[in-house]
């Protein structure tokens, strides 16, 4: 191969490459992460599955709750300004409700503000972590 050919060949796979990056870098940002958590009665109370979450920092992440309790519950991060409420499930159903938000680089705590008070006549409260850590 010539000089000026494999200049050429080596250009446009540095361009391919840099094409692929910048695709690969905006569909990232496109789309949320999505986490899915169920919410169970157990015995007095409720039990969140997963309580604990690792999600992407800087970025958009969508909780998605499947409501499997005859009660209402929130979603709530005092430290973010964040607070969802989470619809009671119908008959033998399930309800579902979605969240958005973006967390900065840290660990988030994450509690029901409906549990353990008159509204609930639960001893436990819903809580868990939102650990912001992943990069993608
Ligand atoms: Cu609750």
């Amino acid at each position: 191969m010539t000089r000026p050919l494999k200049f050429l060949a080596f250009a446009t796979v540095v361009g391919l490459a840099l094409a692929t990056a910048a695709t690969a870098g905006s569909t990232r940002a496109a789309s949320p992460m999505r986490i899915t958590v169920d919410i169970f009665a157990a015995g007095n109370g409720e039990s969140t599955q997963p309580a604990n979450i690792a999600v992407r920092a800087g970025g958009t992440v969508q909780v998605t709750f499947r409501n499997h309790t005859h009660m209402f519950h929130t979603f709530t991060i005092k430290a973010l300004g964040l607070s969802v409420l989470i619809r009671p499930a119908h008959g033998n159903g399930v309800r579902t409700t979605s969240v958005s938000f973006v967390a900065p680089y840290g660990v988030y705590e994450w509690h029901c503000v409906l549990c353990a008070t008159a509204t609930h006549p639960h001893t436990h409260t819903m809580r868990g972590k939102v650990y912001a850590i992943l990069n993608e």
